[in-house]
């Protein structure tokens, strides 16, 4: 059995497929679109081929170091120079798929509280990811409270407070100005008292000065500590897809100044930029974990491999 028939039943078992197939339509498009032309042109498995298909990768985001690494895997499995096209194609969603590597994304949500922080560069999606990872919470029965912890950006306190009221969850809110680390003790502390399963900590993205940054993270990482064991358990990094590489090399400062755990890829919705998530689980080694889909509560969605790389292969097809 073929690669993608394998990874095709899982797909359609994902519960959340037609936000994938949605969600990964114009990475699809564009994708398909490119290697269409490469079929036209192909004769066989040379080094021509594998550089137009190395071209194609970058130009999806895939990032050059990924790339490189996918061609190189694909060249591994390619015995015979003379393997029709389709069958090199679905080698190569097989290598994008191992260089992937294990999925990684299982979370532990047994502390109680659990306290999640969400870090980022401005507007990559925080504040936003946090409702909606309230909201996924919510679902699943855990009593959910956020933490208003962006005491820097105007405005940003309401942008939570006004999701949790719509989600009916309590919001702790910092005062402007005030120290983020301050609300973040008002926070633990409250959820120690009030039977909280998950605490969700916003935070301010502002990336001027890396030592700026590094102090702030590392004080509100310290008290959340002194209140509750462990915490903060994890430590959820958003990355706007549709800012690519460039993105992508902006959030690495949050990698070297804290523990990352998992990743939260926002926007995925219209941008071509899918290829990304390659180059996230490679540059950084950590795993993507949430996926956005669009601006309503129930657009984040679990990050599963086999179906991201199916939406892409077949996405086309299914969408129609
Ligand atoms: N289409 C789309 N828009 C999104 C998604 N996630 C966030 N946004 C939008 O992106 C914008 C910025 O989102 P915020 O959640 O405010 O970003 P932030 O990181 O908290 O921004 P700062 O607090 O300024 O650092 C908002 O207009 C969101 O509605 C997504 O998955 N898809
Ligand atoms: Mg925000």
């Amino acid at each position: 059995m073929g690669f993608i028939t394998n990874i095709r039943n899982k797909f359609f078992n994902n519960k959340d497929k037609q936000h994938y197939l949605s969600g990964f339509k114009e990475t699809s498009r564009s994708f398909n679109e490119k290697m269409r032309l490469l079929a036209e042109g192909f004769t066989e498995c040379n080094k021509a081929f594998y550089e137009a298909l190395m071209i194609i990768l970058i130009q999806s985001d895939v990032g050059v170091n990924t790339s490189e690494l996918i061609v190189n895997n694909l060249k591994s499995k390619i015995k015979d120079k003379k393997t029709p096209f389709d069958d090199v194609v679905e080698k190569l969603y097989e290598s994008m798929a191992e260089v992937y590597g294990k999925q990684g994304n299982e979370f532990n949500y047994d502390f109680k509280p659990t306290v999640i922080f969400v870090v980022g560069v401005n507007g990559s999606g925080k504040t936003t990811s946090i409702a909606k990872l309230a909201y996924y919470f919510k679902q699943q029965g855990k009593k959910v409270a956020v933490v208003a912890a962006d005491t820097f950006r105007a405005g940003a306190i309401d942008q939570l407070a006004k999701w949790a009221e719509r989600l009916d969850i309590a919001c702790i809110l910092g005062k402007q100005q005030r120290d983020p680390a301050a609300v973040i003790v008002d926070g633990c502390r409250y959820a120690n008292e009030n039977d909280i399963d998950i605490l969700l900590c916003d935070t301010a993205g502002r990336l001027q000065n890396k030592t700026n940054l590094m102090n702030e993270l590392a004080k509100m990482i310290k008290v959340a500590k002194r209140e509750i064991e462990d915490a903060p358990h994890h430590v959820w990094l958003t990355i706007d897809a549709s800012t690519g590489q460039n993105g992508l090399s902006q959030a690495r400062i949050f990698t070297e100044v804290t523990n990352v755990s998992g990743i939260i890829l926002t926007k995925m919705d219209g941008t071509a930029k899918g290829g990304i998530i390659l180059a996230i689980k490679h540059e950084l080694n950590i795993p993507v974990s949430f996926v956005g889909f669009g601006e309503k509560v129930d657009d984040l969605k679990e990050f599963e491999l086999d179906s991201y790389i199916y939406s892409i292969a077949n996405g086309i097809k299914d969408v129609g």
